[in-house]
């Protein structure tokens, strides 16, 4: 977006915030306002919560650092610090309530309208302005992601509407299981891509060895094979805290599904319980399942180069794009991205969005488990605050990439890295498998 003249520029960062407080609205009208305060998990923040912190972010950053203008609600900054906080205790603190919190969050938005209209958005304040207004779209519409999830943890009757997404396209049968990645460098991560976070740069080069990688996600269909042969209760193919883990908390299935009474499943989604559909990729699994079920499968877990080399690299002009479909913002063609549809798309679906070398739906749908910890880009500098990407580097995280149906354009890309503790499965996850080249399979 930074290329565009500036007039262009405050447009697009425009749309983008009024895109993202349109979702925002739409998660917080569309149940009451006892439901907004309720907390309905404790690994989530009440609905009212995200809502109102949303706004503080904005005012923090926008009204204050990038406007320098005086603050709308200094009184409440400790309430909607992630740090001072930890979700379960939420809903116990003073919050605004449903109210006041739509009143706060519109008051500061004017206020950013005003700041975008008046400042100048390169060289501003504190950095180059534009970014911290990407950022703060960014930072609404991952909230808004959260949102959903809690979402899909309430129970009660169904409140979000969308239509499903596309049947599969009529190729799928005759795509190939995998393809290979070939080995070699490429250039990970971004030093130009303007919205790009921290731990996102710089750009660097990364060697990755020959490698297959599964054309689609897995699918349910799939999965529930895994479940059949006795996957949850065979230690063999969990690591040491994945089994731990599986008997601690009795997992036996993904979350929200449940048996039928025969041998099918049904899940519970966004309030509405339905057959499991045997080809949509599956989600809600955890870091230690997804690694389990491609260890049953004889495979593994790709690791985070191996992803992001094919969700970009083109072989054709060894440059990394943007996209694996090229360098085009992403459009309803190329990925099931937004919240436009409240499922994944059938697994091989979005010929358009494919990779150079046949890889499907690397963007959007599912997040996709990596085998990879969190840890720092050679140069990596924390900007604009340690607490986005700093402080949790190193910590007990899995890396997750390519977004799912809940997250926003402006929230994923080529280079986006997402990052959770590896028993999570109340977010959008989902994984594809990969496997070492054999010795003699490639020839060159
Ligand atoms: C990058 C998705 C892990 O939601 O915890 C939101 C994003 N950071 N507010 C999260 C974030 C601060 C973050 N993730
Ligand atoms: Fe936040």
């Amino acid at each position: 977006p930074v290329d565009l003249p500036i007039e262009q520029l405050r447009g697009s960062v425009a749309e983008s915030l009024q895109r993202a407080r349109n979702r925002s609205t739409g998660l917080t009208e569309s149940v009451d306002e006892a439901d907004l305060v309720k907390q309905h998990s404790k690994l989530m923040s009440p609905l009212i919560w995200d809502y109102a912190h949303i706004g503080n972010q904005e005012e923090l950053w926008l009204v204050r650092d990038v406007g320098g203008r005086d603050p709308v609600r200094q009184d409440i900054d400790e309430l909607y610090d992630a740090f001072k906080h930890p979700r379960a205790g939420r809903p116990q603190l003073p919050l605004l309530n449903p109210r006041e919190a739509r009143t706060y969050v519109r008051e500061v938005r004017e206020k950013v309208l005003d700041v975008l209209d008046t400042s100048p958005l390169e060289g501003g304040r504190l950095l180059d302005g534009a970014f911290v207004f990407g950022m703060i779209a960014q930072h609404e519409q991952q909230h808004d992601e959260t949102m959903l999830a809690t979402h899909q943890l309430r129970i009660g009757r169904a409140v979000l509407h969308a239509p499903p997404p596309p049947d599969a396209p009529s190729d799928v049968d005759r795509l190939p299981a995998e393809v290979l990645i070939p080995g070699g460098r490429f250039e990970m991560g971004t030093s130009t891509e303007p919205w790009a976070l921290d731990n996102e740069r710089p750009a660097h080069p990364v060697h990755v060895a020959d490698f297959f990688l599964d054309t689609t996600p897995v699918t349910n269909g799939a999965y529930r094979e895994f479940i059949a042969a006795g996957g949850y209760d065979d230690e063999r193919w969990w690591s040491e805290a994945g089994w731990a883990h599986r008997q601690r908390a009795n997992l036996s299935a993904p979350l929200f599904w449940r048996s039928d009474g025969h041998d099918g499943w049904l899940r519970r989604r966004f309030g509405v319980l339905e057959p499991v559909p045997d080809n949509e990729p599956v989600v809600h699994v955890s870091f230690h399942e997804a690694q389990a079920y491609a260890g049953w499968a004889g495979k593994r877990l790709p690791t985070e180069p191996e992803w992001e080399k094919a969700a970009r690299f083109d072989p054709a002009t060894g440059r990394s794009r943007r996209y694996p479909w090229g360098d085009a913002d992403p459009g309803p063609e190329h990925a099931n991205l937004g919240q436009r549809h409240l499922r994944p798309a059938p697994a091989g679906s979005y010929p358009d969005g494919a990779s150079p070398l046949g890889v499907r739906q690397l963007i959007g749908d599912v997040w996709e488990w990596l085998d990879s910890d969190f840890t720092p880009y050679p140069g990596f500098a924390a900007f604009p605050y340690d607490e986005y990407s700093e402080v949790f580097f190193r910590g007990d995280y899995k890396m997750l990439r390519g977004g799912s149906f809940g997250t926003d354009q402006v929230a994923v890309r080529g280079t986006f890295r997402n990052w959770d503790h590896p028993v999570r499965r109340q977010i959008f996850s989902g994984f594809r498998c990969a496997r070492d080249a054999r010795p003699g399979e490639v020839n060159r």
